[in-house]
């Protein structure tokens, strides 16, 4: 088994700043969160942006300036979401990949998310997939439920392996609406990732509850972590999260634990077929 890939997702579009005033919403906010969780041992950053208001925004020119901004202050894998929130046009989401990201995230079907629809249609995955293998982006495969990762193999089957030729999922689990964050729900799908191409690697996040059962089953299969304030705002029972750091910091531990410590953002390129900086 390898080290573990520490993603760290520290905004997502779900929470309102108000609700949630540790939530990094600009770009200053951003960047030490994302040193910071660089010097713990992320390897990898999920980003969703904000606006002025600290509302989820799929505005070119920022998006631009966060891929720039974060490439500046780090080395971290800077891997824009193509998910937005689930009011962004299918067009705008598209267009994130214009911003120059090395990875972005591209989600394998739709989705009921909570009240709201999550909406992925089997042309626009295959816009996504396809675009990303034009410039040169390596995409993580979002699952939100098991069948998800059967689409992924008919994507791989129609349209040809990624850039770079490696594939990496992310399993998404607890969203209201989707597969549960539990081990067994992790374990079928690991079972499942064995259809998938030879080498395929996986990281896995549990939302809410499912944080903790999630990245235990995760590193105990082989998986890899993902972890943030995208998916976790409470720690334990009574307890708000304090900081995206604190997240990063308890995964850390947790795989160190398992022996199998955090890669570096190097390490994590080679892993995932990125190109070296
Ligand atoms: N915000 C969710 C609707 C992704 O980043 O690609 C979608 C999401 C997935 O977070
Ligand atoms: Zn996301």
């Amino acid at each position: 088994m390898t080290g573990t890939m520490i993603t760290v997702a520290p905004t997502g579009a779900e929470s309102k700043k108000v609700d949630v005033p540790a939530l990094p919403v600009t770009l200053a906010e951003l960047t030490t969160t994302a040193r910071e969780c660089e010097a713990l041992g992320a390897s990898i950053i999920h980003v969703h942006i904000r606006d002025d208001d600290a509302r989820p925004t799929l505005d070119q020119g920022r998006l631009r300036d966060t891929v720039a901004g974060l490439r500046e202050a780090t080395e971290l894998i800077v891997q824009l979401s193509s998910g937005g929130s689930v009011h962004d046009p299918e067009a705008d989401r598209l267009a994130v990949l214009d911003a120059g990201p090395e990875m972005a995230s591209c989600t394998m079907g739709t989705v009921n998310f909570g009240d709201d629809v999550f909406l992925n249609r089997w042309e626009f995955i295959v816009g996504l997939h396809t675009r990303m293998q034009e410039r040169g982006i390596v995409p993580e495969y979002e699952i939100f439920d098991l069948g998800q990762l059967t689409s992924l193999q008919r994507l791989l089957g129609k349209y040809g392996l990624p850039f770079g030729g490696h594939v990496h999922v992310d399993l998404v689990m607890g969203v209201p609406g989707g597969m549960p964050g539990t081990a067994g729900a992790l374990v079928a799908c690991e079972q499942a990732i064995r259809d998938l191409p030879e080498g395929t690697t996986f990281s896995a996040t549990g939302i809410g509850r499912g944080t903790l059962p999630v990245m235990l089953a995760s590193l105990a299969t082989g998986g890899h972590l993902r972890v943030g304030m995208e998916d976790t705002l409470t720690y334990a029972k009574g307890r708000p999260v304090e900081s995206n750091m604190q997240l990063v910091a308890r995964a850390v531990g947790f795989a160190q634990l398992a022996q199998r410590p955090p890669t570096t953002p190097a390490q994590a390129r080679e892993l995932l077929g990125v190109p070296a900086r």
